[in-house]
């Protein structure tokens, strides 16, 4: 059973033996380099390139890519480079549909819900054109998890790295997928992701087990029935999460208004790829699959040395890559959906019946009569995971950064996220390429701007809550990177003890829970000039101020977006004649993020 061989090494002689036999007989994982980032130590890169090898890609050698790729490749130190380009099209419309039978308004992606999947191979270019065909809002497209590597102007960042696309104008997103896997683009306009602007992407390429089919992108939301921005309207002033109505599989749920389970079909005797992405906007996602175990093998664009489970947890930004495999008899088994529960997430209201149906070819089409485990609770992030590419990064003293809460009876109870004592609130006409471009350095404080400065060395922060903050859990994402969970804690300060950090080979994500009333500490490196935000991605906390940009080596950022900020510029151009002709003036009523 290749997919059962724990150790990562082992398992790469035993499919690639060609290569690994003669190049790296024994432990080709063991670098004895203390980091190895970007050329910084270029003797590394001699030993990656040969971890790679030349095997190609194939049912019973996932973990080969071709061409000097694999599994082992370290993306961040090189990607092939396929010279193909893979385009979409993306229309944003004003809608009803009826995902779970109740009928409401909805922004669909070319008519759908959810959007199209974006399929490209690891190396290619993506040329995106999103149209916005809204009459009342802007929008723009974030391509989660994407490195945006030279393209920070393509980040779909709206008052960062562009102005929204205004009603009735386009803008075509051109990025590399240097990074594999699984991930899902949204809005970044607002709370209104939680409308409908959502998709998954697939980038292919190895894999760390193997597996026979691919079944693509199961998506996970919690779902409401009201618009987002009337949820929003009143988390602003509520004592505590909304509670949404229902939870969506793939786009569908049953309710007491009608709606159907979603059904996923496999193939006995096969081994299944199966991505899940929770795509939702608050309730972290508990998942089982009755009689069938999972072998995970990607956490977010992190291939992981693969391990078993009966569930997992998932936060809302995050993904995982599961093998299933259909040895069981042909029947029909339920995929068994819970949120975090208890107070850590709020309730969901249809809670106790949120699930879907996985179907064997050959099996009548009735519901299943399976039983499973009773399904895990809490809001707190899968502990096993462990990079297949590893990494080990220095002791060092992180920076700090206090999340305070305020809902003052002076503010009209209004409810603010605070970072440093600062809520977020990004300016859609003026974002910060915007302030590069005219060579401002004059932020407003309410931007939260975090100067990050110099060239591939290692940031180091921890997210505390302070005292009295509400005990909620935050899943952190970070834009333009990947990072590395280096130590976390549930209802407690971080002791300071930098000789207690996880630097071995650390969980590496780009999303990863701040635990309630708790702390997070993390690292990256400044590879990569840009403004990049990171922020809770609950739309609710992002949207009452729980954000702030890393503005990562300033005076490089125009000079590496090669000149071409065109596309930006006619951008701002046109959301500026929008907003400037919007009857009664153009208020955003919240971040903006
Ligand atoms: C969608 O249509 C409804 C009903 O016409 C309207 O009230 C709403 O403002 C529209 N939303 C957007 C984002 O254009
Ligand atoms: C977006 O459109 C909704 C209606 O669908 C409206 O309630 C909201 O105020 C608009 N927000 C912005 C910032 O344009
Ligand atoms: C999700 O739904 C789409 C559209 O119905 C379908 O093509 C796809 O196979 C489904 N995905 C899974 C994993 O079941
Ligand atoms: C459960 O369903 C399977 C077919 O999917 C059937 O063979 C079996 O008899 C059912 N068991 C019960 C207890 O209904
Ligand atoms: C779910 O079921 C449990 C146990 O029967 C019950 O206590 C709980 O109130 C139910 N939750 C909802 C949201 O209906
Ligand atoms: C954030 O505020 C804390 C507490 O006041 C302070 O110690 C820390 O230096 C501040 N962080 C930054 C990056 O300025
Ligand atoms: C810089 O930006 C700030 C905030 O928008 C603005 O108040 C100030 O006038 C700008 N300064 C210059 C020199 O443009
Ligand atoms: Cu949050």
């Amino acid at each position: 059973m290749l997919h059962t061989v724990a150790r990562a090494a082992g398992l790469l002689a035993l499919l690639c033996p060609a290569v690994y036999s003669a190049a790296v007989p024994s432990q080709p994982q063991a670098l004895p380099v203390p980091w190895k980032r970007n050329g910084i130590f270029s003797s590394d890169l001699r030993s990656v390139e040969e971890r790679d090898g030349a095997c190609t890609h194939g049912p019973h050698t996932r973990s080969c890519w071709g061409n000097g790729f694999s599994a082992s490749t370290d993306p961040d130190i090189k990607w092939p480079n396929t010279g193909k380009t893979v385009t979409y099209n993306l229309e944003i419309t004003n809608s009803t549909l009826a995902p779970d039978g109740l009928s409401r308004q909805m922004l669909l992606i070319n008519g759908q819900y959810p959007g199209p999947v974006i399929t490209a191979d690891w190396g290619d270019t993506l040329s995106i054109t999103v149209k916005n065909s809204l009459t009342n809002n802007g929008t723009g497209i974030h391509w989660h998890g994407f490195r945006q590597l030279g393209t920070n102007q393509m980040d779909g960042t709206n008052g960062i790295t562009e102005c929204p696309i205004a009603p009735g104008a386009s803008k075509t997103y051109t990025f590399k997928a240097t990074q594999y896997g699984t991930s899902w683009y949204h809005s970044h306009y607002s709370v209104q992701y939680g409308d409908g602007i959502v998709g998954g992407i697939v980038i292919k390429g190895p894999s760390t087990a193997n597996y026979d089919i691919d079944l693509g992108i199961l998506p996970f939301t919690d779902w409401f029935h009201v618009p987002s921005f009337t949820v929003n309207a009143a988390a602003q002033h509520a004592k505590g999460p909304p509670i949404a109505d229902n939870i969506l599989i793939n786009g569908s749920m049953t309710s007491a208004f009608g709606g159907k389970y979603s059904v996923t079909n496999l193939t006995p005797g096969k081994k299944h790829l199966v991505r899940f992405v929770n795509s939702g906007v608050n309730n972290y996602i508990h998942v089982s699959l009755d009689g069938h175990p999972f072998t995970v093998i990607a956490a977010d664009f992190i291939p992981i040395v693969p391990y078993t489970t009966t569930s997992l947890v998932i936060a809302v930004g995050q993904r995982y890559e599961v093998i299933i495999d259909a040895n069981q008899p042909v029947g029909n088994y339920w995929l068994q959906v819970g949120t975090g529960g208890g107070t850590c997430d709020g309730p969901n209201a249809n809670a106790n019946n949120t699930k879907a149906i996985f179907h064997y070819a050959g099996a009548n089409s009735a519901n299943p009569n399976s039983t499973g485990i009773t399904l895990p609770q809490g809001c707190l992030d899968e502990t096993n995971i462990v990079p297949y590419v590893k990494t080990t990064v220095p002791q060092q003293l992180p920076k700090n950064l206090e999340l305070t809460f305020s809902a003052t009876a002076a503010s009209g109870n209004l409810v603010q996220w605070l970072v440093n004592s600062s809520a977020m609130q990004i300016d859609f006409a003026k974002p910060t390429l915007q302030y590069l471009l005219d060579g401002n350095d004059t932020f407003h404080v309410a931007e939260n701007v975090y100067p990050v400065g110099e060239a591939n060395k290692w940031q180091y922060w921890v997210i505390q809550q302070a005292a009295g903050t509400p005990p909620l859990p935050h899943p952190i994402h970070l834009h333009g990177h990947d990072f590395y969970v280096l130590d976390h804690g549930e209802n407690t300060a971080w002791t300071g003890d930098i000789s207690k950090l996880k630097t071995d080979n650390p969980i590496r994500r780009d999303t990863a829970t701040l635990p309630a009333g708790g702390y997070l500490v993390l690292a990256f490196e400044s590879d990569n000039p840009g403004a990049w935000l990171m922020h809770c991605h609950i739309p609710f906390h992002v949207s009452a101020g729980l954000s702030l940009q890393f503005l990562e080596r300033e005076s490089e950022i125009i000079p590496s977006l090669g000149g071409d900020l065109s596309s930006f510029k006619e951008g701002c151009k046109s959301w500026k004649q929008y907003q400037d002709n919007v009857p009664g003036g153009f208020i955003i009523g919240d971040s903006g993020l």
